[in-house]
């Protein structure tokens, strides 16, 4: 469950549709301009086992081995974002999961139509947020949070 109102690290994946399609810049710029922070970025495919232990929880799904073929199926952009309430703000950024009911104006309702191939992908919690960021990631992944002109002597 997110907590009110204070700064969060939240995990953010440009799937293998929004690198091909060229929309790597937009969907960064989004987050940009929304005043979040990037404190950590690769780019990268995935491996199968590490799909595997993201999507853990729809193991059982229907849609499981397709998703983890399409996850792999192509060089995906990982992200851990910082802002104020990232969590709510990098999910509402993105829309919901089907396409067709995210609202225009979000990432998924402006830029794709099938549910699958559904552009971006972002923790929909504080916790799954938290497992997700040290699944992809490792601490000295992580810049510093201090402003770049007060590195510099
Ligand atoms: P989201 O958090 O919005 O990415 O959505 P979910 O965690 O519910 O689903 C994970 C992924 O499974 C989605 F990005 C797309 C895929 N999916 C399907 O292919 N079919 C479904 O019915 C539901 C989800």
């Amino acid at each position: 469950m997110e907590s009110e109102d204070h700064i969060e690290s939240t995990f953010v994946m440009i799937k293998p549709d929004g690198v091909k399609r060229g929309l790597v810049g937009e969907i960064i710029s989004r987050l940009e301009e929304k005043g979040l922070e990037l404190r950590a970025m690769k780019f990268k495919n995935l491996d199968i086992e590490t799909a595997k232990i993201h999507y853990a929880e729809h193991v059982d799904k229907p849609f499981y081995e397709h998703l983890v073929y399409y996850v792999t199926s192509g060089p995906i952009i990982i992200m851990a974002v910082e802002g104020f309430n990232a969590v709510r703000a990098v999910r509402q950024l993105v829309g919901s999961t089907n396409p067709i009911e995210a609202m225009p104006g979000s990432l998924r309702g402006d830029f794709c139509l099938e549910q699958v191939r559904n552009l971006v992908h972002a923790a929909d919690s504080l916790e799954a947020a938290s497992r997700e960021l040290a699944l992809h990631f490792n601490k000295d992944d992580f810049v510093s949070e201090l402003p770049v002109d007060e590195k510099i002597e």
